[in-house]
């Protein structure tokens, strides 16, 4: 355990003979898997690192809706409609809690939405592709809430208390988006031969982006050595790209589809199976902001909020008249 170790690791995390007191105490209770509360004294580094974490998977809930939204009006049925206009709702809803989550480290909604406006801080690279067809309705609940569900079930471990709830609950949910995005592709790939050759397109566009959403291979990782030393990721990148593929692989081959990869073979030995790594280079400029919708993304969440200022004007008016009633009441 990294906590444990008595020289410095060189990779950023402290040794034990180089922690505070209080540092030391703090780690502790983390070794001891106890979960960490908003008022407990914390590292200003757990803090921030949390902050930007949380703050990054609540903009990517919220911005995750935007290519999803892109096709309820054009849903194939009346069913098929209600229930991804559920779905959307559903990712909302976990950003909302997220926001909730980071507002206990002491920053403000406002001021998280600002930075996601403003592009200072990033989302889920995968919501910077486009969603062409119905068949990537199909792809996006299958692989992306697949990918999405792998990250997070043992982030309900995680070491701060506030986001670990959240994450129980959003479990739950990413779960339903899972199977109903498998049961639009088990459609499709039963269906008619365009119908199947939909569904294969979306799993080609949709293959590598879903790897590239665990983050950069462990080796230029920045942040997972002292997350997991924190007990704020459970897992490193790679391990759970790797269990993806593992669980996925054989969830297209049940489907009739082909995974994108001439060079994927099963390993008897270790008992996994070996893949092509995606593009890094690609992955690096998208999250620089080059992705073929960044801007159209950014943009579309710029617009919502400025045309949201009645809203909020609103309610702070109204919030204000009642204040201002109580007070000539009392
Ligand atoms: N996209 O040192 P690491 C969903 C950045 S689920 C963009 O490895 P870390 C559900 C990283 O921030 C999707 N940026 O970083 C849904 C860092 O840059 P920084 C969201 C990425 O944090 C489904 C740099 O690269 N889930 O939305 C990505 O230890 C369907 C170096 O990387 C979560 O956020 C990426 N893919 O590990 C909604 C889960 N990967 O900040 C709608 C919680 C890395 O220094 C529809 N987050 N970067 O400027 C995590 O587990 C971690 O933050 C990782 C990255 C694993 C994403």
């Amino acid at each position: 355990m990294y906590a444990q170790m008595v020289k410095s690791t060189g990779d950023g995390v402290k040794s034990r003979d180089e922690m505070s007191d209080e540092e030391r105490a703090f780690q502790d209770r983390i070794d001891a898997d106890e979960k960490i509360e908003p008022k407990d004294w914390m590292p200003e580094g757990y803090r921030k690192t949390l902050i930007r974490q949380i703050g990054q998977h609540a903009h990517s809930e919220i911005v995750g809706q935007l290519p999803e939204g892109n096709w309820i009006t054009r849903a194939p049925t009346l069913e098929r409609k209600a229930i991804l206009l559920a779905k959307v709702q559903d990712e909302a809803g976990h950003g909302l809690y997220l926001y909730c989550a980071a507002e206990t480290l002491g920053v403000s909604r406002d001021e998280l939405t600002e930075d996601l406006l403003s592009g200072r801080m990033k989302y889920s690279s995968i919501f910077n592709y486009p969603t062409l067809t119905w068949a990537d309705m199909g792809a996006v609940g299958w692989l992306v809430d697949g990918a999405a569900i792998m990250n997070q079930v043992p982030l309900q471990r995680t070491s701060y208390g506030p986001y670990s709830r959240a994450m129980i609950r959003i479990c739950k949910e990413e779960s339903f988006h899972q199977r109903q995005g498998y049961d639009i592709m088990l459609k499709l790939a039963n269906g008619t031969g365009d119908q199947k050759r939909m569904a294969q397109d979306a799993l080609n566009r949709f293959w590598y982006p879903s790897l590239m959403m665990f983050g950069p291979s462990d080796k230029d990782s920045v942040h997972s050595a002292q997350s997991m030393a924190w007990k704020i990721k459970i897992n490193t990148n790679d391990e759970l790209r790797q269990k993806f593929v593992d669980q996925t692989v054989p969830q297209a081959e049940f489907l009739g589809l082909t995974v994108p990869d001439p060079d994927l073979k099963w390993n008897e030995e270790t008992a996994h199976y070996e893949f092509t790594e995606p593009d890094w280079s690609e992955f690096f400029d998208v999250i620089k902001g080059n992705g073929p919708c960044n801007a159209e993304r950014l943009a579309a969440r710029n617009k919502a909020w400025d045309e949201g200022a009645w809203v909020r004007d609103g309610l702070l008016a109204h919030a204000e008249k009642k204040a201002a009633r109580r007070v000539a009441a009392e």
